[in-house]
C-alpha cells in the first residue's frame, strides 16, 4: 500500500507541502490542474511545473485526481470525439511525466453532492452532511448557490464554467436514462483504455457520491453488481477502480466483499467513514470504525489480505481545531492526518 495525500496546488490550497511532509508515511501527492476546464488538453509545461514542485518537496506524482470528463462525453453528443482525443493526448503526456494512475468519475452534472458543508458533530467539530429529504425538495441550482456562498474556493465538480451552464446542462439530460449513460461510458472506455495500455496508465473510476440517483439524474457506479458490469465494459487491468469507502458506504454496500471480489482492479482507494441514518441522511465522521457505518478496520484488513500494492489516501476529514476557518471543506489538514495514522496503525499491526 502506498500512502498519498490530496493537495490542490500552490495558491489553491492553504495546506502546504511542508506540512504534509510531516505526516508519517506519505509518499505521494494526489494532484491535478484544478483550473483546467474538463475536455481541455493539458500542456506539458503545466504538467512539468507541477511535477517539479511536488518532487522538490520529496513526493511522487504517481496519482492524478482527476482528469475530468467533459459533459458532452457523458451525454454522448457528436462533439465528444474532440474531447476524447484531448483526453487521450493528456494521458500520453501524463504518462511521459511519470503518472501511473488517473482517477475520474462519470457522474452526470455534479461530482460529489452534500446539503451542508459544516454540519456540527457532537464533539464540537463539523463535517460534510447529506440530508436526503432536502435533496428531494430543493432546486439543485439553489442548493449549489447556498453552499458556495459559505466558501471562497472552487470545489471540484462545482467549477464556475460548469455552474454557469447548469440550467442548460439539466435540460440536456431530460429523458436521459441510466442505459444511455452506460453506453456513453462504454464508448469512452473503448477509446481511452487502449491508450492506457500503450502508455502504462491505470484508470480508476470513482464511485458515484452519494451512490444513488439524485435530482432525477442517473448514477451507475453505485454497487457491486454495477461495478462488475463496469469492469466488463472493457476487460483490461487498465480499466479499474478508485474505490471510495464513503461513497459506496452511503448506500450500505458490503465493502470488504467488494474488495474481495475486485481486488486486482483496485488501483487507488479513498478511505473515510460516514455515519448513515435510517432516513437516508449521512454525515462524515472520523476514520475510526466505531465512529461511523463503514467498518474501516475490516476494509484495511481486507486490502492487506490481498497484499494491496496500490495507492491509498485518507478522504474527507471533519473540520477540527478551528480549521473550517481556513481549509477547504472536507480537505483540512488535521483530521486527514489523524486518518492516516489510523490507517497505518491498523496496517502496521497486521502480520
Ligand atoms: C470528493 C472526491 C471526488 C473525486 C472525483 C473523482 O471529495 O472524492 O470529487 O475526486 O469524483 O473524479
Amino acid at each position: 500500500m502506498h500512502m498519498t495525500f490530496r493537495w490542490y496546488g500552490e495558491g489553491n490550497d492553504k495546506v502546504t507541502l511542508g506540512q504534509i511532509k510531516q505526516i508519517p508515511g506519505v509518499e505521494g501527492i494526489v494532484w491535478s490542474l484544478h483550473d483546467m476546464p474538463a475536455g481541455e488538453l493539458w500542456s506539458e509545461e503545466r504538467i512539468n511545473k507541477e511535477k517539479t514542485l511536488i518532487e522538490a518537496a520529496g513526493f511522487n506524482i504517481d496519482v492524478v485526481e482527476s482528469v475530468n470528463v467533459h459533459e458532452d462525453i457523458k451525454l454522448g453528443l457528436p462533439s465528444r470525439d474532440v474531447y476524447i482525443d484531448n483526453y487521450k493526448e493528456t494521458l500520453r503526456r501524463l504518462a511521459k511525466a511519470g503518472v501511473k494512475v488517473v482517477c475520474y468519475n462519470f457522474m452526470p452534472v455534479f461530482d460529489w453532492t452534500r446539503t451542508e458543508l459544516f454540519h456540527p458533530l457532537p464533539d464540537g467539530s463539523n463535517a460534510l452532511f447529506f440530508e436526503k429529504s432536502r435533496i428531494e425538495n430543493i432546486d439543485p441550482l439553489a442548493l449549489i448557490e447556498t453552499l458556495s456562498r459559505n466558501v471562497d474556493v472552487t470545489m471540484p465538480g462545482w467549477e464556475p464554467d460548469r455552474l454557469a451552464k447548469l440550467k442548460q446542462t439539466f435540460k440536456q439530460y431530460e429523458n436521459f436514462t441510466a442505459e444511455d449513460l452506460w453506453a456513453n461510458l462504454g464508448y469512452f472506455l473503448k477509446q481511452v483504455i487502449p491508450v492506457c495500455e500503450e502508455v502504462g496508465i491505470k484508470m480508476g473510476i470513482h464511485p458515484d457520491d452519494p451512490a444513488f440517483p439524485i435530482f432525477g439524474l442517473p448514477r451507475i457506479i453505485t454497487n457491486k453488481e454495477n461495478i462488475d458490469r463496469f469492469l466488463k465494459l472493457v476487460d483490461s487491468p487498465y480499466n479499474g477502480l478508485s474505490l471510495c469507502t464513503g461513497s459506496l458506504g452511503s448506500a450500505n454496500n458490503d465493502l470488504p466483499d467488494i474488495i474481495d471480489t475486485f481486488a486486482d482492479r483496485i488501483h487507488f482507494i479513498h478511505i473515510r467513514n460516514i455515519k448513515r441514518f435510517e432516513n437516508g441522511d449521512f454525515i462524515e465522521t472520523s476514520h475510526r470504525a466505531c465512529d461511523g457505518s463503514v467498518d474501516t478496520v475490516k476494509v484495511i484488513k481486507t486490502l492487506h489480505k490481498h497484499h494491496f500494492q496500490g495507492y491509498v489516501r485518507p478522504d474527507h476529514g471533519r473540520h477540527i481545531w478551528g480549521e473550517e476557518n481556513w481549509a477547504r471543506p472536507g480537505y483540512g489538514l488535521y483530521d486527514r492526518a489523524l486518518g492516516i495514522m489510523y490507517i497505518l496503525g491498523v496496517w502496521d499491526s497486521l502480520p
